[in-house]
């Protein structure tokens, strides 16, 4: 191998000595603090990280692999950490209204220069965590950005060749890859953030998504509902409808500026996901372009196929991850999840949300809610909670429940949305992404008292779904719920609107965004 060759040589970690022979190595970090330092101890990793840490070698930690530089955590009930920075790692603070995990675009406001960040300039990066570190007195010289959700958390350090974010460089975008380039060649001239920079925080997140499922030819293509009927109406045999191949969208999307793209392969429900190799594909080769967050849905739950074999819900997602997937959405599995654990009050450990999000962490784990409204004249009609509607039912019912339904809206369940809400995150999951059948592919807006209801009974982040038809709807679901993200899809796909439309909207009217 030539020098040359030999400098861009990238092997993945297996052995102490792959370490310790490294000349730079990144290490990003997934999952829960105490599964890591279990798998590095297991692994014998510990001493010959800090000894490469300690040689001055160059070194880039990712989310958790910044974390497990201090102290400890209090993860876990508490886990001691490598101990190179000084302090511990601590959960956000929930009593404050801010939902959490932490999930989306914030600012970075850099103490001092660094290669690291030398090409940042004003731009956002993507953070997706519960647990950060803090500044103090015994840390400020490793402390090279902060960040504000709260309060002041840590989002980069840096000492000599020891670089870590809290943020995701791989999923930054184009700011993110800046970031690696940085790491990995000397900087060009350095980008001084604007003094007064842009509004410091969190973004409202802007997801485009994607209904993916094979036509009438077996082909995989990108589709969109009417109130979840994927078929067109004018034709005789009801095709389903092809908006486009879904890695071309997916790419299409990141370039126009989507915070993220999720994939909904609607027909999961009734086929074996590891059998579905296209959609694997998909993912596959979306994330070798898209550098924005990848959410997949649609059949993430156990399995026995046709030999027999068992995989279970955790195999699915371990699948959907090693295939380039942030984030797995879980539907028709987490009504019958809640449905079981309000009903016994028992939390088995058992189920898909707990299971991954165990292994994965509650940030990987979205659950994916289809509800539809059921009007009542008198709130005495029914059980349920009710709201009061500005929109009254066909006869005039002024309150209504919203009812979760399975199978892509084909069956209804005993549980309303926002009980549903509340069971999953007890479960363990970290984001609602919460659709309407009613509104779906509609254009005139969320089901705003929908989003309210939900997104005020949470405390994990919640994106509002189904019926954006124009920039506005997405200055009113943000102005008039707690929604910390909103969902598009067909308004995107037939190019009635734009991302950037979008966004530029929201900018204007003073709600915080991406915009580079
Ligand atoms: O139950 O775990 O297998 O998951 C199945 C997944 O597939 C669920 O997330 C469910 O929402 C989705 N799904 C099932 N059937 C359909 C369908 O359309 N027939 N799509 C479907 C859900 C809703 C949104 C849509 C927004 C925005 N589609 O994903 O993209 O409503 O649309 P708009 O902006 O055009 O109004 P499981």
């Amino acid at each position: 191998m030539s020098p040359e060759e030999k400098s861009h040589c990238l092997i993945t970690v297996s052995t102490a000595a792959d370490i310790l022979n490294a000349e730079r190595l990144i290490f990003p970090g997934v999952g829960a603090f105490e599964q890591a330092m279990g798998v590095l101890s297991r692994k014998d990793f510990t001493e010959p990280l800090r000894e490469y840490i300690q040689s001055g070698r160059p070194f880039l930690g990712i989310c958790l692999g910044m974390q497990l530089l201090f102290e400890g955590s209090d993860e876990n009930g508490g886990v001691e950490g490598l101990g190179i920075i000084p302090g511990r790692v601590t959960q956000f603070d929930t009593s404050l209204g801010l939902p959490v995990p932490h999930i989306g675009w914030n600012t970075l406001e850099q103490r001092r220069q660094a290669r690291l960040l030398s090409q940042v300039g004003d731009r956002r990066v993507y953070f997706v965590h519960s647990f950060r570190a803090t500044p103090s007195p015994e840390n400020e010289d490793w402390v090279l950005a902060t960040s504000h959700y709260g309060g002041d958390f840590i989002s980069a350090v840096q000492k000599g060749e020891v670089n870590a974010t809290q943020f995701h460089p791989e999923k930054s975008g184009a700011a993110g890859l800046d970031i690696i380039q940085s790491f990995l060649e000397p900087p060009r001239e350095y980008i001084v953030p604007s003094a007064n920079g842009k509004a410091r925080g969190l973004a409202k997140r802007v997801i485009a998504c994607l209904d993916v499922r094979a036509n009438d030819a077996g082909d995989l293509v990108v589709t969109k509902g009417d109130q979840y009927d994927v078929r067109e109406t004018d034709s005789e045999g009801r095709e389903v409808r092809n908006l486009g191949a879904p890695v071309d969208l997916a790419g299409r999307y990141f370039i126009e500026g989507a915070d993220e793209v999720t994939f909904l392969n609607i027909t999961g429900f009734r086929d074996f996901p590891l059998g579905d190799l296209p959609m694997l594909e998909v993912l596959r080769r979306a994330s070798e372009g898209v550098f924005v967050p990848l959410t997949v849905g649609g059949g993430i739950r156990g399995f026995t196929d046709a030999d027999g074999r068992h995989h279970s819900a955790l195999d699915v997602a371990a699948e959907y991850f090693r295939s380039g997937a942030d984030k797995v959405s879980i539907g028709g599995d987490a009504v019958e999840a809640a449905l079981e654990f309000l009903a016994t009050g028992v939390k088995t450990g058992k189920t898909a949300i707990e299971q991954i999000s165990w292994a994965y962490g509650a940030q990987a784990v979205v659950v994916s809610i289809d509800p539809r409204r059921v009007y009542v004249k008198d709130p005495a009609d029914t059980a349920r909670p009710t709201v009061h509607t500005a929109r009254p039912g066909p006869a005039g019912e002024r309150y209504c429940w919203w009812q979760c339904t399975v199978k892509g809206g084909r069956e209804g369940r005993d549980i309303d949305a926002v009980e549903l809400a509340k069971a999953v995150q007890e479960l363990g999951a970290g984001e609602i992404l919460l659709n309407c059948i009613d509104r779906d592919g509609r254009g005139d807006g969320f089901d705003l008292e929908l989003v309210e209801a939900v997104s005020s009974a949470v405390t994990i982040p919640v994106i509002a779904s189904s019926g954006a038809g124009a920039p506005q709807h997405f200055q009113e679901v943000f102005e008039s719920t707690g929604a910390a993200a909103a969902l598009a899809a067909g308004i995107f796909h037939r190019r009635e609107v734009s991302i950037e439309a979008v966004k530029q909207h929201m900018s204007r009217s003073g709600i915080p965004t991406r915009t580079a």
